[in-house]
């Protein structure tokens, strides 16, 4: 069995454990292996997907705004990002940072080894003089241990709409995590996507090209390479809903046909109802208020929230 480890198991006994769920589901992480990753990039592309642009409008024109009440403090600072991935939002305010000469260390947290590497190499080339000190971990574990913690004031990073990713009770946990993990005068920054025209939000989840349908089955694609299973991908459509009141964009996989599925690594073959639904992937849409109210929940005041000028995207400064 090629089982890889990840965050709380295994990715069998997690399929496992979705799969043999009513109704069934399968946990949106697992959409990021080599093939899916390259997908996420075509899809930050799409004319249809504005989240990523529209945050890139937020930190290229306010950059200086959001940097201005930590440079305020006339104090070194420690910059966390919390799911650094390839650094290229952060750059806009590390380049910021060092145009302005500002002391500071970087602490970029990501769970994947080889993510670190390529974004230590690429910042060690256009930030030569920048302390980098990459952590391989999870959000929560890495709040836990505070690897960071030296006394000086810390600048929380969260972006890219990834705490939508995660269910409502989830989400308060994340934010509990922030809570413990912080102490007075800290400092968070965690990007919202926010509830806007249903019809915009369901166009980013099902565009033209259909990417984002390729992003959902290599799900299936997935289970079938590493668990040795036998999902005949073109049976599912990909299915994106919107409910504008909890603000919840939902993805799934609907079986066009009554089926069975074997997955060989766990000896198990399950069966498929016509139009039987596998939930994917939550990417939830916020409202200010609601972001205020987390705010509260994690001991959080909220200094300023940073708009595009459609007030799309929101990337939210927040003081303990
Ligand atoms: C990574 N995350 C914020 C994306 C989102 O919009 O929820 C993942 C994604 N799923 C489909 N398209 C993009």
């Amino acid at each position: 069995m090629n089982a890889k480890n990840t965050d709380f198991g295994t990715f069998a006994q997690d399929v496992m454990l979705g799969l043999n769920s009513t109704p069934k589901t399968l946990p949106s992480k697992y959409f990021y292996d080599a093939k899916g990753d390259k997908l996420f990039q075509k899809i930050m592309a799409l004319p249809e997907y504005y989240l990523t642009r529209k945050e890139y409008d937020v930190l290229e024109g306010q950059h200086e705004q959001i940097l201005a009440e930590i440079l305020a403090l006339d104090k070194t600072f420690n910059l966390v990002e919390l799911g650094a991935g390839d650094g290229m939002k952060t750059k806009i305010l590390l380049r910021y940072l060092a145009k302005m000469e500002v002391e500071f260390t970087y602490f970029p947290v990501d769970f994947s080894g080889s993510v670190l590497e390529e974004l230590e190499e690429s910042l060690s080339f256009e930030f030569p003089a920048l302390e980098v000190k990459p952590i391989q971990d999870t959000y929560r574990e890495s709040l836990k241990k505070q690897v960071w913690e030296n006394g000086k004031p810390n600048l929380i990073l969260f972006l890219g709409a990834n705490l939508g990713n995660f269910g409502a009770d989830e989400a308060k946990n994340i934010i509990d995590h922030l809570r413990v993990g912080t102490k007075k005068g800290d400092f968070v920054l965690i990007g919202f996507d926010l509830k806007k025209d249903p019809q915009v939000i369901l166009n980013a989840y099902h565009d033209k090209q259909g990417v984002t349908r390729e992003f959902n089955l290599n799900l299936l694609d997935r289970i079938n390479r590493e668990l040795d299973a036998d999902f005949d991908r073109e049976s599912f459509s990909h299915w994106p809903t919107y409910d504008p009141v909890s603000g919840e964009c939902r993805s799934y996989l609907v079986s066009q046909k009554s089926q069975e599925v074997t997955i060989g690594a766990l000896n198990q073959t399950f069966e498929f109802e016509e139009f039987e639904s596998i939930f994917t992937e939550i990417s939830k849409k916020y409202s200010l208020s609601e972001i205020s109210h987390l705010a509260s929940l994690g001991g959080f005041e909220v200094k300023e929230n940073f708009m595009d000028s459609e007030g799309y995207f929101a990337d939210v400064l927040w003081v303990k």
